[in-house]
């Protein structure tokens, strides 16, 4: 019985370092022989989503598409990792829903880094801009973010290096036996 892909859904604030996670991942994944491919708001709000905005309809169809495409990547033998917010439970349980339906392996990771000090980083000035009033529903400003309840794998982006949140999902995969 061969390796046969699955999904990693990364969930979290903007700034908590979802995408920083998951890209140093699928780096070490695949130098490791596992093929593993990122997929993040900056490539797929720019494509397959680009219809889309961040009313709560809008992300619903957004994490809708993104955990279709997810599904399809790990089906092919992939290792799938997925950057996005996905603030609402009930479109995080979709997303699981859809693989599940496929027999396909899905693992919640919830990047917990606190709004306090995702503010304080800031990389791109977007929470400067919200508080500002300049992007009206911003997660965790003017729109809500529900963290999961359910997570497999909790990383604390805030404290841990990003290093050490890979080595937590590398230990996570190995004693369910994935890896
Ligand atoms: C949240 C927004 C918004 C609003 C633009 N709310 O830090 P970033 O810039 O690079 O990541 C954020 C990204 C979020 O897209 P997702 O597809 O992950 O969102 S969701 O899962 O909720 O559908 C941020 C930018 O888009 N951005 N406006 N109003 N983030």
């Amino acid at each position: 019985e061969g390796f046969r892909g699955c999904t990693i859904w990364f969930t979290g604030l903007s700034g908590a370092g979802k995408t920083t996670i998951s890209f140093a991942l699928e780096r070490t994944l695949n130098k490791l022989g596992i093929p593993s491919y990122g997929i993040d708001g900056d490539n797929i709000r720019h494509g397959l989503c680009n219809n889309l905005g961040f009313s709560k309809e809008d992300r619903q169809e957004n994490i809708r598409r993104v955990a279709e495409v997810a599904k399809l990547f790990a089906d092919s033998g992939n290792v799938c990792l997925a950057a996005f917010i996905s603030p609402f439970q009930e479109d995080r349980l979709n997303a699981r829903k859809i693989h599940e339906a496929a027999n396909v392996k899905f693992i919640e990771v919830h990047v917990s880094t606190s709004l306090e000090v995702c503010e304080q980083r800031d990389p791109k000035q977007l929470y400067k801009k919200a508080r500002a009033g300049q992007i009206p529903g911003f997660t965790g400003i003017d729109s809500a973010y529900e963290p999961p309840e359910n997570a497999d794998i909790i990383l604390n982006a805030g404290e841990d290096g990003v290093q050490q949140c890979v080595q937590k999902v590398l230990d996570y995969l190995e004693s369910v036996g994935l890896l």
